[in-house]
């Protein structure tokens, strides 16, 4: 019997399994489909750790050395090939604010420029150089494929990243195996979904796309593709090379209908953050009640209509993971949990006696309260990581983000008087963010530090997608459209009335010396030296090499 595969491929994020295709397996089991995943992007590092060499390292030494020698690997070791000139460069002006990203053939930065290229098909079958070709030979992917009677493969695309890799497994399978069919689906794919259907010769590499919300669309494109082979009716949100304007259903899945995410075939014990037990990923809602902010990169537009899962029914979900998965920690990944959802989960988790620990995002909304925290913190809430962004109400009302101060203040005390810890997602150098506005978001935190557990610092960049994307004017941003490429993820622009990124970055140094002025006393001068080693790295038929040296704390210095 033929069965689907779902597919995560390099080069995303090693601390969780994505939810995308576990949500996606549970719906096409539940609809009799015979399927499976398999994640080929925690394999791909297994790949690269292989390449590197030297005396006494540990498999966790090899971990924290990897992105360094990628980055040292593909921005100066790799001169004179067709495509160096696409890769960033380490003294090269682009890499200064590259954000986001390893500077290697996954980067931001080379993906966009490749596929803007025309080197792009012979850099996606070249044996020599392209990385990912090589990890699927050694993987032996089409033998698998062909092993396991897969007629139909959906590749996962949530990141820019993985574009590349993407499509070189999507060609290699429509060379050797053409009657598997490619579908790539995802948020890149949705994100750049109108840059897709202009690329007719993108089509090699796979038979179709699916936009936004995958599981309805995912079963009838199995279901018509096993009925009809060649000739596909159109589907909703289902694009192929003949149908680009597929029949879209903005409104997205009925959350409460759908099956309990499946997680079974992937690695669970081998995620970063899956230490002693499995951490896996959830949802408890999609869209975002809020969907106002002007700069929101979470869900670009058009939004999802936003939909909570019921209590119950979350309690249920999470039962049923803990017996099959032995899951312990949940990251709930809900662009943002509503006051009201978290108060109910909570409560239906106690209810059900359930034992688990999790972590989610949320809006600093006046809606919660100690209360809230405290009931959530009894039912395992350990972290919320907030959407702070700035602590000027001045910023937060002109990109709609609907936060004032004095909210923020109260909350973030709420909630680390629960016991719950604050970690604070900020932004600095907004549109029409000046100095002194970002001057009162450092104090502000400076102020508040005793309730701050975290503060993870953004440089604001612009994407597409947002308001702000779409009407620059009205945000007094300015960039010119003519030399954004077609599938840039961060776009360079103009801040008429706030600041540079370069100046953002400085803020951004001036709050962490003024931290570190509070907490200094801890340096690695002061630890005792444990050992030194020499390493290389080869990939490509080239090689390089680092020192470096390693500290009883398990600090690594590199030289
Ligand atoms: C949680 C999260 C994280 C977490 C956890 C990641 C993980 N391992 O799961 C953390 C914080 C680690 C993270 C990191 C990053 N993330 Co992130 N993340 C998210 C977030 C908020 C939720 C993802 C999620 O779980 N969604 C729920 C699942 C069920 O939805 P889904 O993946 O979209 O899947 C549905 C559809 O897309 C589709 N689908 C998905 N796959 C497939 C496959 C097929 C074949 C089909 C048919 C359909 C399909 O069907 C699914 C069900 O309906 C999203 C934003 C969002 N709202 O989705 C950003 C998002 C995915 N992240 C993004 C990015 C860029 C990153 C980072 C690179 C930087 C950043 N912005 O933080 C890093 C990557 C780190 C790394 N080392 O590679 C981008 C991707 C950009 C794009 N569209 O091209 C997003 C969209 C946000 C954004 N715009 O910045 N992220
Ligand atoms: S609260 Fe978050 S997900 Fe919602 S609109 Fe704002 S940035 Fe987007």
């Amino acid at each position: 019997m033929s069965k689907v595969i779902l597919c995560i491929p390099p080069d995303y994020d090693y601390n969780f399994p994505p939810l995308g295709t576990p949500v996606l397996l549970g719906f096409l089991k539940s609809k009799g489909i015979k399927a499976g995943q398999v994640d080929l992007n925690l394999a791909y590092r297994d790949f690269l750790l292989s390449k590197i060499k030297g005396k006494g390292l540990t498999a966790g030494d090899k971990k924290l050395l990897l992105r360094r020698l990628v980055n040292d690997f593909f921005t100066q070791r790799l001169k004179g090939h067709y495509y160096s000139q696409l890769l960033p460069r380490r003294r090269g002006k682009a890499l200064a604010d590259l954000p986001y990203g390893n500077s290697s053939n996954s980067s931001f930065y080379f993906t966009e420029r490749l596929l803007s290229s025309k080197y792009l098909f012979r850099y996606l079958a070249d044996k020599e150089n392209n990385t990912f070709y090589q990890f699927y030979l050694a993987e032996r992917i089409i033998t698998r494929l062909k092993k396991d009677k897969i007629d139909l493969i959906g590749i996962s695309v949530i990141s820019p990243s993985q574009a590349i890799p993407a499509l070189t497994l999507g060609l290699l399978i429509k060379q050797l195996l053409p009657d598997v069919h490619v579908n790539l689906g995802g948020q890149w794919v949705t994100l750049f979904r109108d840059e897709l259907k202009k690329r007719d010769d993108f089509f090699a590499c796979f038979d179709s796309l699916i936009v936004f919300e995958g599981e309805t669309p995912l079963y009838a494109l199995v279901d018509a593709w096993r009925g009809s082979k060649k000739a596909l009716p159109p589907l909703a949100n289902v694009i192929t090379q003949k149908n680009k304007k597929p029949l879209l259903n903005p409104r997205g899945e009925d959350i409460n209908a759908l099956a309990t995410p499946d997680f079974s075939g992937l690695p669970l014990n081998r995620y970063d953050s899956s230490k002693v037990t499995p951490h896996l990923t959830y949802e408890t809602s999609r869209g975002c009640y809020w969907s106002k902010c002007a700069y929101c990169v979470d869900l670009p537009l058009p939004k999802p209509s936003y939909r909570a899962k019921s209590a119950d029914r979350v309690a249920a979900e999470v039962k049923e993971l803990i017996k099959r998965f032995g899951v312990t920690d949940l990251m709930m990944g809900d662009p943002g949990m509503a006051p009201r959802q978290m108060l109910e989960i909570s409560r239906a988790l106690i209810k059900n006696s359930i034992k688990i620990k999790w972590w989610t995002m949320a809006r600093l909304d006046s809606g919660f309260n100690q209360k809230i925290f405290a009931t959530a913190k009894q039912a395992g809430l350990f972290q919320v990581n907030f959407g702070f962004e700035s602590a000027c109400d001045r910023v937060c009302d002109f990109l709609h983000k609907g936060n004032r101060q004095a909210i923020s203040a109260r909350v973030i005390q709420d909630c680390a008087q629960s016991g719950v810890r604050v970690d604070l997602q900020t932004m600095i150098g907004m549109p029409g963010e000046t100095h002194g506005d970002a001057m009162e978001t450092v104090g502000f935190l400076i102020e508040n530090k005793k309730d701050i557990a975290a503060v993870t610092f953004n440089i604001f960049y612009l994407t597409p997608g947002n308001y702000v994307y779409h009407s620059p004017r009205n945000y007094g941003v300015s960039f010119n459209k003519n030399k954004v490429l077609p599938f840039q993820f961060f776009i360079p622009f103009k801040n008429k009335h706030g600041m540079t990124a370069d100046q953002a970055g400085f803020i951004m140094n001036v709050y962490h010396q003024l931290l570190a002025g509070a907490n200094a006393g801890t340096s690695v001068s002061k630890d005792r030296r444990k050992r030194f080693g020499k390493v290389s790295f080869s990939l490509c038929g080239e090689s390089i090499g680092i020192k470096w040296e390693k500290y009883a704390s398990g600090n690594i210095v590199i030289k």
